[in-house]
């Protein structure tokens, strides 16, 4: 027989190294289903339950590995709903190719059923490369040029493929006019700035007396330089959400996150600091950087489009982290007061005592942030953590402690909420030996993490390591948007849309075979932990949390305090919610 396009495709994708797709199948893409079927074992297709979750895990597979991570649905519906999971991969500059089918291209513009504008529709999610396939002899560029666009721009593209294309015969493009002959292959370019700026970054650096480091997931493969810079300048490192496993928690001068979910010593450190020095970080909020005009700033990022859009900085550096800061440290000087430094490790014990003070703290029935800290020393080298959004974002952020050799991730930019389950799925495909973690909220669980539960009963068989855990904030409630209307809103919680409705999450996974554990008091907290890190198969913990734990800012400001007493006096449960918050607050200022 002869190759269709659709076996050309999977092909090409095979040369460019893929071995993985994501996806869902419909008559739209039935061509390409055909030709994975005729390529066996050589390309793996993953079914999931929702076209996004495959996007999510695109983006996951991307994150974990490095590699593109492509995710496939069909026309019209299924192309939709991979729209929030490429929007994640967008938004954290993750490399993701989209293919998706399409109305047949003799019936396009006919109004024809399941035909949607998908070329305007991936337009700004796929914004560098969007193309129709229109000829056999165009697939081979399409993928080539979506691959290659993906990996060197850290980005989405779409390549959409009508149906009746998908099983007409292949043919390359002819050796004439008007034609394309491309190639596979990509390499990453090593960046470096240029000898001057390096020297005004170093001379702005050596000239500091109170050096603070900003890091983010731009420094993930630069934790040795990282760790020699903070060492010469005799600084301390934060490190954005994204950035949580650049760097390992229990090094004494990591201040740890930053931010509305960040500590107080990163807060304090950023407060007090003379010079900035930022890598491979887009961290948001201005209010918990310096001052302008309060620091003088250098920035590293491999996107020069990135720099200086924060804060105002002096020296701003396109390049690689890992190579900028080698090349950065033989012109350090290394700081021979140390007092800055010291001053700031003694607040990340201080900070320490509290996180573990707050966990103590009685909670009905169980405290979140324990639930965090209990599993900090019990988390397994080198496991693949995800955290959902939500409240779980900030006891990841704040409480847990990452050690080296293992990986993390959320979604930091677009901040939805949903991949916590789908990016440990894709951990565990691409790391089959490794133990990966997601925690997430009821919220979460309940939009579409249940579902993908489902797909973990049918892949789980397949992984050497069968550990996967699902840990489940069961505090019926949309917690961290609940807070967000108190302290920042200064409203009352608004129980129509933030009660969720109680589901047995540990039940659901027994009926599926899997492991289900729930807990429903404190001291049951780190036996549950054991039994998950050991059992035979993927378990998920539902642990029956108090949505009145205030997930509050490091350093709560007088405004918001002040509109958090408001609400609390009107807010409908306001005798527990108050006796917990004004502890936590009260802990936060003489601790
Ligand atoms: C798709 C999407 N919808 C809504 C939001 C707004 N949002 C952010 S966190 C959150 C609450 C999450 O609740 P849950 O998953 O139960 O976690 P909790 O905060 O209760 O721990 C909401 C609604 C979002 N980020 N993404
Ligand atoms: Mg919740």
């Amino acid at each position: 027989m002869s190759q269709t396009t659709s076996d050309f495709l999977i092909g090409r994708l095979k040369t460019w190294g893929v071995r993985r797709i994501y996806g869902y199948p419909g008559d739209g893409i039935n061509g390409i289903l055909g030709a994975l079927e005729r390529a066996g074992d050589s390309m793996q297709f993953i079914q999931v339950r929702h076209e996004e979750m495959a996007a999510f895990m695109a983006c996951a597979h991307a994150k974990f590995t490095g590699e593109v991570g492509v995710c496939m649905a069909t026309s019209g519906p299924g192309a939709i709903h991979l729209l929030n999971g490429l929007y994640d991969a967008k938004l954290d500059h993750q490399p993701v190719v989209a293919i998706v089918g399409q109305t047949s291209r003799v019936a396009m513009g006919g109004s024809y059923q399941q035909e949607v504008d998908l070329q305007t529709l991936f337009k700004d999610v796929a914004g560098e490369y969007v193309q129709t396939a229109m000829a056999p002899a165009q697939i081979r560029h399409l993928i080539d040029r979506a691959i290659r666009i993906a990996l060197a721009e850290r980005t989405v593209t779409c390549v959409i493929i009508p149906h009746d294309l998908q099983d007409e015969k292949y043919t390359d493009p002819p050796h004439e006019h008007s034609t394309v002959h491309s190639g596979t292959g990509f390499s990453s370019p090593r960046v470096i700035p240029a000898d001057a700026d390096l020297r005004h970054a170093a001379e702005v650096l050596n000239a500091g007396e109170r050096v603070a480091m900003l890091i983010g997931s731009g420094a993930m493969r630069a934790a040795d330089e990282v760790k020699e810079v903070a060492e010469i300048m005799g600084c301390c490192v934060a490190k954005a959400l994204l950035g949580k496993a650049a760097l390992p928690d229990d090094l004494p001068f990591v201040t740890g996150s930053i931010g509305l979910l960040g500590t107080k010593p990163s807060w304090v450190m950023m407060r007090d600091c003379d010079t900035l020095l930022m890598v491979g970080s887009s961290f948001p909020y201005p209010e918990f950087l310096p001052k302008e005009g309060q620091a003088r700033g250098v920035q590293i990022d491999i996107d020069g489009r990135m720099l200086s859009i924060r804060y105002p900085m002096e020296v701003n550096l396109t390049g690689d982290s890992k190579e900028s800061l080698r090349a950065l440290i033989p012109l350090l000087k290394r700081k021979a007061d140390r007092a800055w430094r010291e001053k700031l490790e003694n607040e990340i014990k201080e900070w320490w005592d509290l996180v573990e003070a707050r966990a103590a703290n009685e909670a009905n029935p169980i405290n979140p942030e324990r639930v965090f800290w209990e599993l900090s020393p019990k988390l397994p080298r080198n496991c693949i953590l995800a955290a959902d959004s939500g409240s779980t974002a900030t006891w990841f952020a704040r409480d847990l402690k990452m050690r080296e050799g293992m990986m993390a991730s959320l979604s930091g930019n677009l901040a939805t909420m949903g991949p916590g389950v789908p990016y440990v799925i894709a951990a565990k495909f691409a790391f089959p030996d490794r133990v990966a973690i997601a925690l997430v909220g009821d919220g979460a669980f309940q939009m579409n993490g249940m579902n993908e539960v489902i797909t973990i009963a049918k892949y789980w068989k397949e992984w050497s390591d069968p550990r996967l855990v699902i840990c489940v904030l069961k505090n019926c409630d949309l917690n961290m948007v609940t807070w967000e209307q108190r302290v920042l809103a200064g409203d009352p919680k608004y129980l129509q849309s933030q009660v969720m409705p109680p589901f047995p999450y540990a039940q659901f996974a027994g009926s599926l075979g899997l492991k289900g554990i729930q807990i429903e008091t404190p001291d049951r907290i780190s036996s549950a932990w054991d039994e998950a890190l050991s059992a035979d198969r993927p378990c998920v913990l539902e642990f029956h949390t108090d949505p009145e734990v205030p997930p509050l800012p490091p350093h709560i400001t007088y405004e918001q305090a002040k509109h958090f007493v408001q609400s609390m006096m009107k807010d409908p449960s306001r005798s527990q919610a108050l006796k917990q918050s004004i502890k936590e607050m009260w802990d936060s200022f003489t601790k």
